[in-house]
């Protein structure tokens, strides 16, 4: 009979559901919880999935085998603006696209037959899920981690709506394509940045995590030393006596050329009032985005004040005051000064501008002359770590390290009372306000007589109106007739609501503490949340490696801060897996205009199409549906069944690699678990043991479970691969045999569970496979069958040879007599002696 893995699947799947073999339960076990970044519900399940939610499975499984109390929970990041899109390109509701698009893809998990506790499932968009996150954001108001401030935002002028970051496309509204403008609204931020500090010195103790990831987290939090000081201005407004700058090169004093401020800072708003052209000039930079990848490549810009300040070393110095399109105003001090022979950004601006540029130091033995030569061209930036010669140097040696100089030149400062050494963090506090309809509503009322006050716990949870229209821009909210009206629950007087959503990233910063007590009452129930946390292993996308894990490690605090967790949960994530992409092919032709026109892989055979047109082979990518080279996995786990997408997918290459997908390696995958449905069907019942087989199979224990263990998934599997083709060779029959199929059954049952539960059941296993446990290798049988002996001659060792471990003496004598070197000691004649110590040692006496 040959093997049909449709109905083997369903048959297993509804098996285990009816045992309940995935329900976490709390009991005396040692406990593990693995996760792997839930999906947004897009609509279908693509391959990054089914890779992602297979690696989660194989830990899973295994460690419940190992006897642990496994939590292995699913849900949906289910908020944001996909769905509102959608609502303004098809009509319809948010909500009701996003929860058919969930049903849609639950169902094409499920038949993955993933080791999920689906009762455990939610989604973000669930009402429960909103009433807890907004206590959690009672709570953490409460207690001083929320703050509301004045930011930027992303404005369209035309739509007369507040845009995300990835709307704006080029400086330009992405349905409106008119530019884009900066304006300044009122907004909730968390206060992330109160602990930069920890959360960068934190990195170190997360040995479980990827160095790349510590070393992103550790850059985006970007702590730097400088010198915070202030220039004495000339003729300028009053209040403005002196302008403070910072600076992480105050070395580099002696080679400034200009004084530059955001076109935010507080001198550029006096101005500005009085001054047409300088108001003319900030409203120019308000037309790039708020992005700092917007203000970082956009060409600079300048604005001469006309206004010099003095320089602190030398009050005869006056240095002109710029405006500068790339000064962030929520950076240091707003304000810096340049200086073009060593900075990037300096060297273009002064480049544009004509402004002076004078090195501070040189490579190593330069004079003054050589170094201005070579700062001309291009600016000079090397390491900080790095000796170079100072020929505009003023605290310090001469030749010295930048590192060296900068703490000189603090030290100089500080003596001379114009500066102080500072820290200062990049991480920004993180604004969650989006003027936006589907996302969590933000709990807090406006009272005119009592000011922005937070909704009282008992009102919560505060749901969205569902008779909302996406047929104008901006936020429904706004402009619903009745939502925002409400009561003050401080004074009970007439109040309206907030009307923004918290950013979708707030939903995704929590949820893994949720799943310990979906359904609890409050965000967290304690005596659940102190036995499941942490996370012992997370498994998800490096795109997401500073973000997403950024914010949950604050919130974990914060949690932690306001009760919800235990102190032990403050890094959240004990050990960090990031898994590479699923690649594919992509196939090309053109059409008559020579346009490049993408065909599905499944409408390519042998490089043509259907009516025998040549396709262009592109080298494989990463699966898009522009390119259309996507597979889909529904297609993929009709036509061979959900254990070979699993086997390909662990198989080919390691799992933080990215994988090829090919037809014919899914050919493979499915042709080599058939065979070894037949091995075990055709397995002989007659027939001897085969101690040799039985041998193998305890290695393959010894290795499979180190290969799990190190997320050496493609190891294992080339393993099992080892142990199906020995017991293929193999004479063994009889419970021989059978014995070492349940041993391969239960080696592969992590990574192809239904295969695996068929041969345990077909090679006598007891009961399911899912509660067999994991086998444990016979450390006897571990030990090298082959040894290696010392060849001694005339007490000297001259030479070795290696022998089975249990050959018998006289054949050692034998292959020692036949040795080249001692054949060449005794030339000829009989030894003097001749000593086989078993195992150990051949002693000759020529
Ligand atoms: C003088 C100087 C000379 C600088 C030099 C750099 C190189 P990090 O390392 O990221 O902390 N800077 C300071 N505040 C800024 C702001 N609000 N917007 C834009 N740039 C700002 O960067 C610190 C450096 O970035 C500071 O050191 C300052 O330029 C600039 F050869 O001061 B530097
Ligand atoms: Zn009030």
């Amino acid at each position: 009979m040959p093997y049909d893995p449709a109905t083997a699947e369903a048959r297993w799947q509804k098996a285990w559901a009816d045992a309940g073999s995935f329900t976490a339960i709390r009991d005396q076990r040692p406990k593990y919880y693995v996760l792997e970044m839930f999906p947004y519900p897009s609509g279908r399940i693509h391959m990054g999935h089914v890779r992602n939610y297979t690696m989660g499975d194989v830990v899973a499984r295994f460690k419940r085998a190992e006897g642990f109390s496994v939590l292995h929970p699913m849900g949906w990041d289910a908020f944001g603006m996909p769905a509102e899109n959608a609502a303004m390109e098809q009509g319809g509701h948010p909500r009701d696209w996003t929860y058919a698009n969930i049903a849609t893809m639950r169902e094409q998990l499920k038949p993955l037959g993933l080791s999920i506790d689906w009762s455990r499932e939610f989604a973000t968009c669930d009402d429960a899920y909103v009433a807890q996150q907004q206590a959690l954001f009672l709570d953490f108001l409460d207690a001083g981690l929320i703050t509301r401030k004045s930011a930027q935002v992303n404005w369209d002028p035309v739509d007369m709506t507040v845009l995300a970051n990835e709307q704006v496309i080029d400086g330009k509204g992405w349905r409106s394509g008119a530019a884009v403008q900066r304006r300044e609204l009122t907004q909730w931020f968390f206060k992330i940045s109160d602990y930069s500090d920890e959360l960068l010195s934190a990195l170190d103790g997360l040995s479980g995590w990827p160095d790349k990831v510590r070393l992103m987290q550790a850059n985006w939090i970007g702590k730097s030393r400088g010198l915070q000081f202030r220039f004495d201005t000339v003729d300028a407004p009053e209040d403005f006596a002196q302008i403070e700058v910072y600076t992480t090169r105050p070395d580099t004093l002696m080679g400034a050329s200009f004084v530059a401020l955001s076109p935010d800072h507080p001198l550029v708003r006096a101005l500005a009032a009085a001054d047409p052209a300088v108001a003319a000039f900030v409203e120019e930079c308000r037309r790039i985005g708020t992005t700092e990848e917007a203000i970082e490549t956009a060409p600079k810009l300048g604005f001469d004040t006309g206004l010099t300040v003095r320089h602190p070393l030398d009050a005869d110095w006056q240095l002109p005051i710029w405006i500068a399109n790339f000064v962030l105003m929520d950076y240091g001090t707003g304000a810096i000064f340049g200086s073009p022979a060593h900075d990037e950004r300096d060297h273009e601006f002064a480049t544009k501008y004509g402004l002076p540029i004078r090195a501070t130091f040189g490579e190593a033995g330069m004079t003054l002359e050589q170094a201005d030569a070579m700062v001309a061209k291009a600016p000079y930036v090397p390491m900080k770590s790095e000796p170079v010669t100072y020929v505009r140097g003023f605290a310090g040696a001469t030749d010295q390290t930048g590192e060296a100089a900068v703490d000189a030149a603090i030290a100089h400062a500080e003596a001379a009372g114009y500066g102080e050494g500072v820290t200062k963090f990049r991480l920004r506090d993180w604004g969650i306000s989006r003027q936006r309809y589907w996302g969590c509503p933000i709990p807090v009322v406006h009272c005119d007589k009592c000011g922005t006050v937070p909704e009282a716990k008992e009102n919560l949870p505060v749901l969205l109106p569902q008779d909302v229209s996406f047929d104008q821009p901006g936020n429904p909210l706004d402009r619903h007739p009745t939502w925002r009206q409400t009561t003050c629950p401080h004074c009970g007087g007439a109040a309206l609501r907030e009307t923004d959503t918290m950013d979708t990233f707030v939903d995704s910063s929590w949820y893994y503490a949720r799943f310990t007590s979906p359904g609890a009452a409050t965000p967290t129930d304690r005596a659940d949340a102190d036995y499941w946390m942490n996370v012992d292993q997370y498994i998800g996308g490096i795109e997401h490696a500073i973000l997403h894990l950024l914010y949950s490690r604050f919130f974990a605090r914060a949690m932690v801060k306001t009760g919800h967790l235990p102190d032990s949960a403050r890094e959240p994530f004990d050990a960090l897996f990031t898994q590479g992409m699923v690649t594919h092919e992509i196939y090309m032709s053109r059409d008559d205009r020579g346009r490049p026109v993408y065909h599905l892989p499944e409408d390519v055979t042998d490089g043509r199409l259907a009516d025998g047109t040549e396709v262009e082979v592109i080298p494989s990518a990463k699966m898009s549906k522009s390119k259309k080279n996507v597979v889909d996995p529904v297609n993929i786990v009709e036509s061979y069944g959900a254990d070979t997408a699993r086997w390909f997918m662990l198989s080919d290459s390691p799992p933080e690699r990215d994988v090829e997908w090919t037809a014919a390696g899914a050919e493979a995958a499915h042709k080599f678990l058939s065979r070894v449905f037949r091995l075990t069907e055709d397995a002989p019942a007659g027939g001897g043991d085969d101690p040799d087989l039985t041998r193998s199979a305890h290695r393959a224990i010894a290795e499979v479970t180190k290969s799990i263990e190190g997320f050496a998934f493609n190891k294992a599997v080339a393993k099992l691969y080892e142990l199906a083709n020995a017991v293929g060779k193999s004479k063994a029959g009889g419970e021989s045999r059978k014995a070492v199929l349940r041993i391969m059954a239960q080696l592969m049952a992590p990574m192809v569970p239904h295969l695996a539960e068929e041969v345990w059941a077909m090679a006598g296993g007891q009961g399911m496979l899912v509660d067999a446990g994991w086998p444990k290798a016979d450390s006897a049988m571990l030990e090298d069958d082959i040894v290696i002996l010392p060849i001694q001659i005339n007490g000297k060792r001259r030479a070795e040879i290696s022998v089975a471990k249990d050959m018998p003496k006289d054949q050692i004598e034998a292959m020692v007599m036949a040795d080249e070197t001692v054949r060449r000691f005794l030339d000829g004649a009989a030894p003097k002696k001749l000593i086989v110590v078993p195992g150990r040692i051949v002693n000759v006496v020529a």
